[in-house]
């Protein structure tokens, strides 16, 4: 691929960036923490979104070297937050595929001295699809490690029910395809309330990703949901603002 020998220097150069957007507890609006979103600052294009460049990574096999960069950075950050605040960090389906996935999180969680269940790793469904008993295996040695384990970009991939008895995970994190319009949609309600009591259920925590207004954030607390994230809440940030952000609204 084209742009193969640019991601290659953009890693080696320095040219990737993390940016953080905070994640609320609806309960005690304290924040639970923030989810690490890379960014990629190209010398002549300006910011380019994961979106673009990450299936390409994923393509390439550079995912490995660009997954370990994006731990490594994250865990090294969040050592310096208060202890009550997490990290999430989203891992790509083709991360698992790779040996050394295990060791780079080891290594990411020591060099930074942070404690394991600081850590989040935000996965999704597609990691079912494909090896899923190797897949699952290497879930459960993460989450031997001490790290917590989310279930990202819920609702939307392949018969979602059926992995939440796979793995006992930590945390779903519903699309925001379902938050949209909660206020007037009453399917997408519908779709809300129930991942609420299947949470609860499984006693699983429950986050709604895409909050944009204050009536979805109402009624997300109405319906017990656990946490919120999103550009009402907050945008994602750089690093350097995030310290301020927590004594703020902290
Ligand atoms: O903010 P946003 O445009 O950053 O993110 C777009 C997509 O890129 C989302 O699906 C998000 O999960 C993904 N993404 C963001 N950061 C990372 C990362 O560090 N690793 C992987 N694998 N995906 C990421
Ligand atoms: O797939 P994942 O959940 O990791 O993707 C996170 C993506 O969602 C990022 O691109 C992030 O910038 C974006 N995002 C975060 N909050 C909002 C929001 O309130 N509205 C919209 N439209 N996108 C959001
Ligand atoms: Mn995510
Ligand atoms: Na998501």
């Amino acid at each position: 691929h084209i742009m193969t020998l640019e991601l290659r220097q953009a890693l080696n150069e320095g040219q990737f960036e993390l940016y953080y957007q905070p994640i609320f507890t609806l309960a005690d609006d304290s924040i639970s923490g923030f989810e690490a979103l890379i960014r990629w600052r190209h010398p002549q294009r300006g910011m380019i979104s994961p979106a673009e460049f990450i299936p390409v990574a994923e393509e390439t096999g550079l995912i490995a070297g660009i997954g370990q960069w994006v731990l490594r950075e994250a865990c090294m950050t969040a050592a310096r937050w208060p202890k009550s605040v997490k990290i999430s960090v989203n891992l790509s389906p083709a991360q698992f595929g790779q040996a050394g996935l295990l060791d780079s999180v080891m290594t990411a969680l020591e060099e930074a001295g942070l404690e394991p269940h600081r850590l989040e790793l935000e996965i999704t469904e597609s990691v079912f699809l494909s090896n899923s008993r190797q897949n699952i295996q290497l879930l459960y040695s993460l989450r031997e490690l001490g790290v917590r384990i989310a279930m990202d970009d819920f609702g939307t991939g392949y018969s979602s029910l059926s992995y939440l008895r796979s793995f006992p995970f930590d945390k779903i994190k519903i699309d925001r395809s379902f938050v949209s319009g909660i206020e007037v949609d009453t399917r997408n309600l519908a779709i809300i309330q129930a991942v609420a009591v299947l949470g609860a259920g499984f006693n699983i925590i429950t986050t709604a990703e895409g909050v944009e207004t204050a009536q979805q954030l109402h009624r997300l607390k109405n319906e017990q949901f656990g946490e919120v994230q999103g550009f009402l809440t907050g945008r994602p940030m750089p690093a350097s603002e995030v310290e301020t952000f927590i004594s703020e609204k902290g």
